[in-house]
């Protein structure tokens, strides 16, 4: 038996209740078989495959917190450290009902390949909770914040560990966070990032994940000789990470039609007007249906459905397992171009399969939607020499990582001969990073 398929086997035996983790190690080991099979001996004997489906640690905590009718509540709170290789553990918190342990292992798995991919020095972790922020009040919010803080501070730190947002998790929960963080450490560090202008966030860092996956569309686009210009586009969520993607799609030509909640979905056919966007889910934290109500060229649905509606380019924003295999197929026979993943791994495998052999130039999240931890990074960097960069400087060094992502993940899959498919050469080139670092530093 290979090297990758004991090792799956072992995973798979091991950690049987999650599924999602499993789907996100499956995807990865077997795209990696050409690079195992030829280093097979001296990685099987390092245990390179049994180390990275591994995490150094995972801590679950209580969270108990009182709401607005003096009632106590308790929440499970996780962390995932998962790979430091290559530098301290970097990934999102996830605020949502449906979180549990292994939907913060795949995650913090795929942390570990995307952050290796964007160039900059951050290993792989995640975390966050099943605490559900809908219809919470600020001072709930709060409270909650400061509970899962009192006990997360504990293993965390500038150089150890740094969270970030995730779903669920924006500039409010972050400052809150950031609030206690200092309040019972003593320290005011960088331990968070995404953290408001006014106490060491990062200019760009909101726009920076939708912003990043345009940019690096854009430069899939360029490559095979097309541009944005004129494309039609279907997003997938409405919250950070699909606003920005639209926006930015916008500004270069594009004309996104779609968007989504958890509840439903709308058609725009003028396309989205993206500052009344903002306004009904960033300011009024509202659901699409009052989108709708003040836009009378947009058709609200209940439900799912953006993937019926015909596109040149689709980006799933919103969350795991969102576009399916009978998604992929309405894509392709309306002649979709691309999928460019803005959410972290929203395609099922047999989808990603069936567009891939339908010839869609397919871009995985690792890639995609490396722009918003790239741009935790620099706001790091920013952090340790205490200094702020300019919107133009942050926006500039985010384009050219996101394009210098590409051409990496485009090259390694040139290498091992399997020219476009951009999952494997992710994978590959996020994992030799990863890999060299390791074996460098022995046993661990
Ligand atoms: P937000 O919480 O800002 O928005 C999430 C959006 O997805 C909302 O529109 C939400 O709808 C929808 N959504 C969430 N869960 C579900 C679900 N189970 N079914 C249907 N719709 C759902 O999160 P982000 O925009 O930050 O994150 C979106 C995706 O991007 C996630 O996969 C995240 O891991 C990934 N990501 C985020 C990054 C970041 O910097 N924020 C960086 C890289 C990846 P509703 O409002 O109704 O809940
Ligand atoms: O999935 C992700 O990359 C994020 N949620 C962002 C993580 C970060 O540390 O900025």
């Amino acid at each position: 038996m290979s090297y990758v398929d004991e090792v799956l086997e072992v995973v798979q035996k091991k950690n049987a209740d999650q599924p999602e983790f499993l789907q996100a190690v499956t995807e990865v080991l077997d795209s990696l078989r050409p690079v195992i099979d030829a280093n097979e001996d001296l990685y099987r004997k390092n245990a390179i495959l049994e180390r990275i489906t591994e995490p150094d640690r995972q801590i679950m905590f209580r969270v108990p917190w009182v709401d607005d009718n003096g009632q106590v509540q308790v929440n499970r709170g996780f962390r995932v450290q998962f790979n430091n290789a290559i530098g301290p553990y970097k990934g999102g918190l996830r605020l949502h009902p449906s979180v549990n342990l292994g939907i913060i292992k795949f995650l913090g798995f795929e942390q570990i390949f995307k952050n290796s991919l964007t160039t900059l020095p951050i290993g792989g972790g995640k975390g966050g909770s099943d605490f559900d922020p809908k219809g919470k009040s600020d001072r709930e919010i709060m409270a909650f914040c400061q509970s899962f803080m009192t006990e997360l501070c504990k293993y965390i730190g500038a150089d150890v560990d740094v969270p970030a947002g995730d779903i669920g998790t924006g500039a409010r929960e972050i400052g809150f966070m950031f609030g206690q963080y200092k309040r019972i450490r003593g320290m005011f560090e960088g331990v968070l990032t995404g953290k408001g202008l006014t106490y060491g966030g990062s200019l760009v860092r909101t726009q920076a994940t939708g912003y990043g996956l345009i940019y690096l569309t854009e430069e899939l686009f360029k490559n095979h000789g097309q541009s944005l210009d004129g494309k039609v586009a279907c997003v997938s969520g409405s919250g950070n990470v699909a606003i920005y993607a639209i926006e930015k799609a916008q500004q270069l030509g594009a004309k996104v039609v779609t968007c989504s909640d958890s509840t439903g979905w709308v058609y725009d056919p003028e396309g989205i007007d993206v500052e009344l966007l903002k306004d009904v889910k960033e300011v009024k934290r509202a659901r699409l249906t009052e989108y709708a109500a003040n836009r009378p060229s947009a058709q609200y649905h209940e439900g799912r459905g953006v993937w019926q509606i015909k596109c040149d380019i689709a980006l799933p924003c919103a969350t795991q397992n969102e576009l399916l295999l009978d998604d992929a197929k309405q894509l392709v026979a309306n002649g979709c171009i691309a999928v460019c993943e803005g959410a972290n791994m929203p395609t099922t495998l047999d989808a990603t399969k069936y567009l891939q052999e339908n010839g869609v130039w397919f871009v995985g999240g690792k890639a995609a939607n490396a722009g918003g931890v790239a741009t935790s990074a620099l706001e790091m960097s920013q952090n340790s020499e205490r200094l702020s960069w300019s919107f133009e400087e942050v926006d500039a060094k985010l384009k050219n990582i996101m394009v210098t992502i590409f051409h990496n993940i485009d090259d390694a899959a040139k290498r091992y001969g399997v020219e476009g498919d951009y999952v494997a050469g992710a994978n590959i080139a996020g994992f030799e990073k990863v890999v060299d670092a390791m074996l460098a530093q022995g046993v661990c």
